[in-house]
């Protein structure tokens, strides 16, 4: 009864600094921001989110004047883990990193716990059983963005009489978004059998795969009925190869994605992809404020889910004018 209280207790009061701090009327922190190092390593520029990501870290950083020390990893787990370590050997104040997949980091980790120095995930989760390894995880509920886009495809072919043949284009093998995505999808469209998804392959979250792994989904496959793509760069790729192929993307083949980045709503726009479960890169802000957070030994929420919504044809005409990324 007694942790029950102190738990609560200590969520309630994370809340309200955390609060506090993201709408700037902050008390003094006990450490100056100026003072503050952060240390991120970031997965690459693989994809419209990632470079919209980036730059709202990079800008927050300086409106925060946290001093930023940034690593691109070109997507591979071992950069990652060179730049976390080079990090702890700079002594930075706090790390903070979008692992590109989800397993293996346990023991660089434990390195950071060992030098005492705070570790944030951002975006993306890791699978390690000690939770004790970082202070908090700021990202989208990518189960429910699965969800989101197998519910539009449910409600879609409703009627159906015959087969619907799904193809999926997954993001990076064994990154917990590829992993959620495909999980929340299908737990969504298993509902209706006549839903059946065909071929399901990486195409590692780039245009350029996404349209290769098409090509080759269009050549095995005479009928194919819809794609789900776990990211709109993959869609964007793949509506290329659908055109070669001399079908209309939207219409010969519907198009479901994830993440709603500039590209993504103006081929949405224009009625090539059907319909997108958004995924708000703009983690910056809420970053920095965490950082300033854990760099003062303050309580912080273990999980904080970013706000998303979804869009169809109209909803992204109207909001693309006003679109930040
Ligand atoms: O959806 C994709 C990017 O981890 C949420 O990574 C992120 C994903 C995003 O490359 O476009």
């Amino acid at each position: 009864m007694f942790k029950k209280v102190f738990a609560l207790v200590m969520a309630v009061t994370a809340l309200v600094s955390l609060s506090v701090l993201v709408s700037g009327a902050a008390s003094k922190p006990s450490r100056s921001a100026a003072t503050i190092t952060l240390g991120f390593s970031q997965v690459g520029s693989e994809s419209g989110w990632r470079a919209a990501n980036t730059k709202s870290i990079q800008s927050s950083a300086k409106v925060a004047g946290i001093k930023l020390k940034f690593s691109d990893a070109q997507q591979k787990q071992q950069n990652q883990i060179a730049a976390i370590r080079s990090y702890i050997q700079q002594k930075v104040n706090v790390i903070a990193f979008s692992p590109v997949v989800a397993s293996g980091w346990d023991s660089v980790l434990r390195e950071a716990k060992r030098a005492k120095i705070p570790v944030v995930l951002t975006d993306r989760a890791v699978d390690s059983k000690d939770t004790t390894l970082y202070k908090t995880f700021i990202g989208s509920d990518f189960v429910k963005e699965g969800r989101l886009a197998g519910t539009w495809v449910l409600n879609n072919y409703k009627g159906a009489t015959s087969q619907v043949n799904i193809v999926e284009l997954q993001g990076t093998t064994g990154s917990s978004p590829a992993i959620d995505r495909k999980n929340g999808f299908a737990s969504v469209i298993k509902a209706n059998p006549k839903l059946k998804i065909i071929a399901s392959q990486t195409g590692e979250f780039t245009r350029a795969k996404g349209k290769e792994v098409m090509t080759a989904f269009l050549k095995a496959n005479p009928k194919i009925d819809l794609l789900f793509a776990h990211n709109d760069d993959m869609g964007l790729g793949a509506i290329e190869a659908i055109e070669a192929a001399g079908l209309k993307p939207g219409v010969d083949i519907k198009i479901v994605t994830i993440d709603a980045v500039h590209d993504g709503m103006v081929a949405l726009s224009k009625g090539k992809i059907n319909f997108i479960a958004e995924c708000s890169p703009l983690l910056g802000p809420q970053l920095m404020a965490l950082v300033k957070q854990v760099a003062a030994g303050k309580p912080v929420p273990r999980r904080i889910v970013t706000q998303e919504t979804t869009f169809n044809r109209a909803q992204a005409i109207a909001a693309l004018p006003t679109r930040k990324y």
